[in-house]
């Protein structure tokens, strides 16, 4: 069809040269290569994607406008043809085929965060101290008892915790956190200024305990309800001028500023997911995260290599989004501070549903008794977890010892956890394992939305009112 096929690598002297004109120029779209064809000579200028820049956000368009680019030509009549030449490469683009969505794949990150992951840390709070109240006294001409004028001192401010999806760890938690005084009081009545707030960031999902007894004395779980006030402030000192009184015009006394509250609080966060992933090591716990989500914790073939743990969300195509959680792994006996303890399964106390990832090929011990020795852990953390709905994740089903395994693991189990195999590294059945998380996070809200609307009371009308205002007698002596 085309007398020559030729790569042009010097585009503005051909153009000058052959003394082309716009309608000169006619593209062709082919289903693997974007072609012009110059008509009159039938020359083809390579448009292909291994021409092109390598751009890997590069569209169609953008190569051409990029390849162009690359020779210089960018004014005159060689520039006009430019601009034509794209729009008519993306106007036969656009009429060729059918209009594809956009999906826009962000890249994802390869450095690893090397950052110090810190979830639990004991601080010492304490409030601003007060501004002292002043001692003074009006200087007038002539006017010897012109009287006291000392102002009162600034309050201190107060310490306080705000919740925030932008920090990630207590790393940047100092021991000890000080609120910023209040000014002193001055002379000529002059108060001291407050002093300011100090808000303190920390991540979704922390809780501060007592330091003592271990209470948990706030819970910043929800953006909303996500401040706290750790430690007040102490209120300013008075000034000399408000202890006068008729008996004393001249008081040479004012009050100190008291000092802020100090509290100690043990701070630890939790994070918030709706799944969590408990295993042995090497159970293929964070490969599985890696298959599910775009999260990119560290994959090797050695145990604990998953050292803190990393939260990925899995989409679905009506726009929800689910939180899973990968934690270093559980053995036997970390109750007894084995391996790396008990502690993380902190950040998945709160998830709706535990996943058991289950590495199918091991037989010493065999995938029943993992299952067990992992009950037996989360019991000795927390028991009331494992009444929550749980899933079996039957891993690396692709190695023939998984697949000789199952059966037997299967009927061990019986009915009492439901038992989805996949092979996280090959991604065999992730879609089938995606669609239940679905279902329980589904029937989770469905039972949080019937409670919110069993926990609604009505306003109550005005007969029920005066009820509740003048109860029947019998109601008043009972009480
Ligand atoms: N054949 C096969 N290998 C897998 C599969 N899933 C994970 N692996 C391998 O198992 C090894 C451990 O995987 P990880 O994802 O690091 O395991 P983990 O549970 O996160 O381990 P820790 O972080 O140490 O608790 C890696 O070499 C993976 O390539 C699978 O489905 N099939
Ligand atoms: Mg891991």
């Amino acid at each position: 069809m085309f007398d020559k096929i030729s790569h042009v690598d010097d585009v503005d002297g051909l153009l000058k040269k052959k003394n082309f004109g716009v309608d000169d120029f006619s593209p062709v779209v082919s289903k693997r290569r974007q072609y012009f064809v110059l008509s009159r000579k039938r020359w083809i200028i390579g448009l292909s994607g291994s021409d092109a820049p390598k751009t890997s956000k590069m569209d169609a368009g953008m190569g051409l406008l990029l390849y162009f680019h690359k020779f210089s030509v960018s004014s005159g009549s060689s520039g006009l043809i430019l601009r034509q030449l794209t729009s008519c490469l993306s106007k036969s683009l656009c009429s060729a085929q059918i209009p594809q969505p956009v999906l826009k794949k962000k890249d994802v990150g390869t450095v690893n965060m090397v950052g110090e992951f810190v979830d639990r840390r004991r601080v010492t709070v304490q409030g601003g101290k007060g501004g002292d109240g002043c001692v003074a006294f009006t200087k007038l001409w002539a006017n010897e008892f012109a009287g006291p004028d000392g102002g009162d001192g600034g309050n201190g401010g107060h310490v306080m915790f705000k919740a925030s999806f932008d920090v990630k760890s207590l790393a940047l938690l100092t021991p000890t956190i000080k609120g910023h005084p209040g000014e002193n009081g001055g002379g000529s009545n002059c108060h001291g200024k407050n002093g300011e707030h100090l808000v303190v960031d920390v991540p979704l999902g922390t809780m501060f305990k007592d330091d003592e007894t271990g209470e948990v004395i706030a819970d910043l779980m929800s953006p909303e309800a996500s401040v706290f006030i750790a430690a007040r402030g102490g209120s300013g000192g008075r000034g000399n001028k408000f202890f006068a009184t008729p008996g004393n015009q001249s008081p040479e006394i004012a009050e100190f500023g008291a000092e802020g509250e100090t509290i100690k609080y043990i701070v630890e966060m939790a994070t918030i997911a709706q799944f969590g992933l408990v295993g042995y090591p090497n159970a293929g716990k964070s490969t599985l995260l890696r298959a599910i989500t775009r999260a990119r914790p560290k994959v090797a073939s050695y145990p604990f290599t998953t050292l803190r743990p990393h939260v990925g969300m899995v989409f679905y195509d009506d726009l929800e989004q689910i939180a899973v959680a990968d934690i270093p792994g559980v053995i036997e006996d970390a109750h007894r501070n084995r391996g790396l303890g008990i502690q993380f399964l902190r950040h998945i106390q709160r998830c709706v549903c535990l996943l058991y990832v289950i590495d199918l090929s091991t037989s010493n011990p065999t995938p029943f008794e993992i299952l067990e020795t992992l009950k037996e852990e989360i019991r000795h953390y927390d028991a009331t977890m494992l009444n929550r709905p749980s899933m079996i994740v039957a891993n690396k089903l692709d190695l023939p010892e998984a697949k000789a395994n199952f059966q037997d693991f299967k009927s061990s189990v019986g009915d009492s956890m439901p038992i989805i195999p996949v092979s996280a590294k090959f991604g065999f059945n992730l879609k089938d394992l995606l669609i239940e998380l679905r279902k329980i996070y589904d029937t989770k809200q469905a039972k949080e939305k019937t409670v919110a609307v069993e926990k609604y009371e009505p306003v109550r009308t005005q007969q029920q009112r005066k009820q509740w205002r003048r109860p029947p007698p019998s109601t008043q002596t009972q009480s």
